[in-house]
């Protein structure tokens, strides 16, 4: 479809959630072959009563949170957001949620907290969460808002809900800015859609608490935009092993170790690669591949998907895999609401 069409935005959800069941199988496992990879994604394929429901973790059920506050509220509204969190978690406490952001979702449910960004300042002795749980849940304040500087602007809010280290939420920047430019068709060029990110990253990581953090936990100067840089040098590669792609750029919980590793992942996948299933559709690449890294993998398939899905929309996505996880058929629902959300607003600029 066309730029910010209804399948891109349906294939950014749905690609986000695909990615989370997915992912779960493999999550903090060291070394995934790649054949046990394949050998998951057939078994969706080969189960034609699609009685094999995969669950979804943390990842959706916050992204859900982020979804309908922004659908009901119709604008970005932290303290409806906050509680929202807080009430899933107390609904569904076994989801896989972070152990440090347990506390914080608990201190949130309490109806006498007038500062909602307050529990997260107290995290890991006050410098704030840098884990990639506000990046996982960023998605959507692309699909809602139209103009950069409110998809940058609200997802680093929504995200400092639970991530006030600068290493967490300007993750879930990065993200969003990932799923902004895709759903406008930049991945068609790979070297403008990377040189976009760099260039706004830029002015994201240009602030005193970003130079703060980074050089408290020993990280160079702009650190995502180094990572980036990391991405433009491997795409120059002919070869890249998935050993190199998980030391340069990592596949763990830190929003630094995973964000940029799933851009990554998306762009490699753009075309066929040894080792991959030759039937298999760049969506079908990026997951697959970003299994096969082990670590993070619900996480980093859950933000690759989404990024993946806004570009091939969601007609790229197996039927069988839509069949076998939990939240993909409300997914598709939510998205044709942000549709609607994002066309109402005038585009400036
Ligand atoms: O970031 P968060 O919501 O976790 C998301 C991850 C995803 O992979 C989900 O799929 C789920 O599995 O969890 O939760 P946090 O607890 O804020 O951060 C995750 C972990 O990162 C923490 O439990 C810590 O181990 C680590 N971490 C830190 N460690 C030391 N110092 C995050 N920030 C710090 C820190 O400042
Ligand atoms: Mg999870
Ligand atoms: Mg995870």
């Amino acid at each position: 479809g066309g730029t910010a069409s209804i399948a891109r935005f349906r294939g950014a959800l749905v690609g986000a959630v695909l990615g989370d069941c997915l992912g779960g199988e493999f999550e903090g496992a060291e070394e995934v072959p790649m054949d046990r990879v394949l050998q998951h994604l057939n078994g969706l394929e080969e189960d034609s009563r699609g009685d094999c429901i995969l669950q979804y973790s943390d990842d959706t059920a916050m992204t859900r949170c982020v979804v309908q506050s922004l659908l009901t509220r119709g604008e970005f509204d932290q303290q409806d957001m906050a509680h929202r969190f807080a009430e899933e978690y107390r609904q569904a406490p076994g989801r896989g949620y972070g152990s440090g952001v347990v506390q914080v979702l608990r201190k949130l449910s309490s109806p006498r907290l007038s500062d909602v960004f307050q529990p997260a300042r107290a995290q890991f002795g006050g410098r704030g969460s840098f884990g990639n749980g506000g990046a996982m849940r960023s998605a959507p304040f692309a699909l809602a808002f139209r103009n950069l500087p409110d998809v940058k602007r609200y997802a680093r809010l929504g995200a400092m809900l639970t991530h006030s280290c600068s290493l967490g939420y300007n993750g879930a920047v990065l993200q969003a800015l990932a799923v902004h430019y895709s759903l406008q068709g930049a991945l068609s060029v790979p070297q403008v859609f990377i040189n976009r990110l760099i260039s706004e990253m830029e002015g994201v990581e240009n602030e005193d608490c970003a130079r703060n953090d980074a050089r408290a936990l020993n990280e160079p100067e702009f650190p995502f935009c180094a990572r980036l840089h990391r991405i433009k040098d491997l795409m120059e590669r002919n070869t890249v092993s998935i050993e190199e792609v998980i030391s340069e750029l990592g596949n763990g919980i830190a929003a630094l170790h995973s964000v940029p590793t799933a851009i990554f992942c998306v762009l490699h996948c753009l075309e066929p690669r040894p080792g991959l299933p030759e039937q298999y559709g760049g969506l079908e690449r990026t997951v697959a591949y970003c299994l096969a890294l082990g670590g993070d993998t619900d996480t980093i398939a859950c933000m690759a998907g989404a990024i993946a899905g806004a570009h091939y929309g969601v007609d790229a996505i197996p039927q069988a895999w839509q069949r076998c996880c939990e939240g993909a058929e409300e997914a598709e629902a939510w998205a044709d609401r942000l549709h609607l959300l994002y066309h109402k607003q005038p585009q400036e600029g």
